[in-house]
């Protein structure tokens, strides 16, 4: 089965979506997700002038070799946006493969390990109250693992206040957005937050928290002893991972669980981290973290160190990803948990899938491949809206992480 054609469809059904589609001289095809959030262009550019060439005409069924040759044979290396791009080509073959053998890709991989695969969702809002309110609306879902932040007093544009309750949307400008950011105030009003949330909503409900890369492991080492009290099933990227040592610091002071991994591409971005067992989640995923193929050995290596997989998957990973996620975490043995932010109706019409979610656990569903499809004549209804994500500062003005 020889690839006959590809090529990529961007979308905007509600937020930009880049998709790689391949086709086969057997009349097969399969799609896969390619969406770098904030640098659309730049990985549509990578597929159409560096990958998509080499494509054609190569045997589809040859998903590892076609892999190496991505990876292998480019002289420049890993990076989002080539990870991103080798993900796309990686998971529309596995779809391919797939509707070849009229199988689920989770039965490739080597069967269903669970029932269903545990999602999280995300509960925000302006200050303690909206957010209580809105952890308790995730309950009433059916969720049994929330996701909690909250705007800090004091601070203006702390992370993850989104814009809508089921939907996540950061990149909200065509030039960056500039917010403020202030370690103390947050560092002061976090332990008040979850504490808060355990007296309204008990103990069963799993909490997590995302610190978004905003601490020093000094610092994220004091809010982990802090939030200790509330049990949280993760505390996620507590301080930034170029420096995988620096989490030996945050996990001598802490035994809040650690997760980190979003915005790795590489199985070398989180070796150390693993290897040296600094955290207790590695969130890699497919569309960043080069496909089905590669996510596969990071969940190995991790699976030596009882590290689970809690992978990304906010509402920027298309459904092409989400049902390609869905597939691995229902077969990878050491998964411990898959984010979930729901998709716009135009999304989800844009993109038919065979997944579904049920008392707060997700199913790929038995469609074969990955279950999800696009709709290329609904998707040029919506064309390309460049939005950039947000920037931070100190209050004194020095640049920060967002
Ligand atoms: C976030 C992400 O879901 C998360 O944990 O950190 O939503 C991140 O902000 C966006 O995916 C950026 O595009
Ligand atoms: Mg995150």
């Amino acid at each position: 089965m020889k690839i006959t054609n590809a090529r990529v469809i961007v979308t905007c059904p509600g937020r930009n979506f880049v998709t790689l589609k391949i086709e086969t001289d057997e009349g097969l095809h399969g799609i896969g997700d390619a969406t770098l959030n904030g640098r659309e262009k730049a990985v549509v550019a990578y597929l159409e002038d560096h990958v998509i060439p080499v494509l054609i005409g190569k045997e589809a069924n040859r998903i590892e070799d076609i892999w190496q040759y991505l990876y292998r044979g480019a002289y420049w290396r890993r990076g989002p946006v080539t990870m991103s791009a080798i993900a796309a080509v990686d998971t529309a073959l596995w779809d391919i493969k797939g509707k070849a053998a009229n199988m689920p890709v989770y039965e490739l991989l080597g069967g269903a390990s669970r029932e269903g695969v545990l999602v999280y969702g995300h509960a925000n809002g302006a200050d303690i109250e909206e957010t209580t309110d809105a952890v308790g609306r995730y309950i009433e879902l059916g969720y049994k693992a929330i996701r909690a932040q909250s705007g800090v007093p004091g601070v203006k544009g702390a992370y993850g206040v989104g814009r809508g309750d089921l939907y996540y949307e950061p990149a909200d400008g065509t030039l960056p957005t500039e917010t403020l950011w202030n370690t103390s105030a947050y560092l002061n009003f976090a332990p008040q937050l979850f504490d808060r949330l355990r007296r309204d909503h008990g103990n069963e409900v799993e909490l997590l928290h995302d610190v978004h890369h905003r601490l020093t492991p000094i610092e994220a080492g004091r809010l982990g002893k802090s939030l200790e009290p509330y049990r949280l099933f993760w505390m996620e990227d507590c301080t930034p991972a170029e420096n995988q040592e620096a989490f030996k610091l945050v996990r001598q002071h802490t035994v809040t669980p650690l997760a980190v991994g979003e915005i790795f591409n590489s199985i070398h971005d989180c070796r150390e981290l693993i290897q040296n067992q600094l955290i207790d989640y590695i969130r890699t995923t497919v569309v960043h973290a080069g496909g089905i193929t590669h996510l596969r050995q990071i969940a190995a290596l991790a699976s030596l160190y009882q590290v689970r997989t809690g992978s990304h998957g906010a509402t920027d990973l298309s459904p092409a990803c989400m049902g390609a996620a869905l597939h691995f975490d229902l077969w990878v043995p050491n998964f411990g948990i898959q984010e979930y932010m729901r998709h716009t109706p135009e999304t989800d019409e844009v993109f038919p899938h065979s997944y579904s979610f049920k008392d707060g656990y997700l199913h790929p569903g038995t469609s074969p491949g990955i279950g999800v499809d696009i709709d290329e004549t609904l998707a040029a209804k919506y064309p390309y809206d460049p939005k950039q994500l947000p920037v931070a500062r100190l209050e004194d003005g020095t640049m920060w992480n967002w």
